[in-house]
């Protein structure tokens, strides 16, 4: 048995591609599993449970035929895609996680997490964020028309990417700190997050002990997920 773990894979009708790795790994990589944890950003932008693309149609579909079959899915609100909501988890199946959750995997706590806010160096953003996800503001929001609100997920999207290509690169990686008042607050010693793209599995010391951070990847050259076992193992699987 297996719990499997992505994030950050922007889904996109522009990138067909990158549906066609999430269907195949959602036909192939999910046989021995019990459940599959989407960490956010599972879309490029979500502009509204209304917004239903034949791109997004066939997606959720996916997903309501993966869960109908049995697979419980687990989807957490990434930067991009925090406007996912009851309607969408309704017609998917998926269950939402809160901002941080801790699962239980095989005898081992781990908190489960965007990641964004560790990025405590990244004022603006922080201050950006805490405005986008007051409950008025996107109530407004959503009243807008369709295309309004693409507009304005685009002009976001424009001025975030011009930001990025001005900050320097710890600014937009987790603060240390933040990593270890996260784990203290919950007693864990292993998280598992997204958002900053950079895959790996760190190893250090906390509160005398070893605790790992792992960090999934984006899908935006080819898949991959986090599998952990029902022995203790974890490791990357890559889906090309
Ligand atoms: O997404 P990523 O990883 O590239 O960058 C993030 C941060 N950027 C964002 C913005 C998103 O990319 C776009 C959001 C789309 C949302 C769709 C729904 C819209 C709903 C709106 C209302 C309810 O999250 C980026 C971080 C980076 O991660 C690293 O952590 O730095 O942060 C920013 O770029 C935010 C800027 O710092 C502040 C942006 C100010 C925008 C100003 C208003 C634009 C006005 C346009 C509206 C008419
Ligand atoms: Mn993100």
């Amino acid at each position: 048995m297996t719990k499997l773990f992505i994030s950050d894979l922007h889904l996109d009708e522009n990138r067909p591609d990158i549906a066609e790795l999430f269907l195949r790994f959602l036909r192939e990589n999910t046989k021995d599993a019990e459940a599959l944890y989407i960490l956010g950003d599972f879309f490029e932008t979500w502009i509204g449970d209304d917004n239903l693309t034949d791109f997004n149609v066939m997606i959720m579909e996916a997903l309501k035929t993966a869960t109908n079959q049995g697979l419980p899915i687990f989807i957490s609100h990434g930067n991009r895609d925090f406007l996912l909501g009851k309607k969408f988890l309704n017609a998917t199946g998926c269950k939402l996680l809160p901002e941080e959750y801790v699962v239980g995997c095989y005898g081992t706590p781990i908190l489960l997490m965007h990641g964004d806010t560790l990025c405590t160096q990244d004022r603006a953003y922080l201050k950006f964020r805490k405005k986008v996800r007051n409950y008025f503001v996107q109530q407004l929001f959503l009243w807008k028309s369709l295309a309004k609100r693409k507009k304005i997920a685009d002009d976001y999207r424009t001025k975030s990417q011009k930001k990025m290509s001005t900050l320097p690169d710890h600014i937009m990686d987790v603060t240390a700190d933040e990593v270890f008042n996260k784990m203290q607050k919950h007693g864990v010693q292993h998280l598992i997050h997204g958002h900053t793209h950079r895959q790996a599995i760190h190893e250090f010391i906390l509160n005398n002990k070893p605790a790992t951070r792992t960090v999934l990847g984006a899908w935006h050259e080819f898949g991959n997920a986090l599998v952990c076992e029902n022995s203790g193992k974890r490791s990357f699987i890559e889906i090309k």
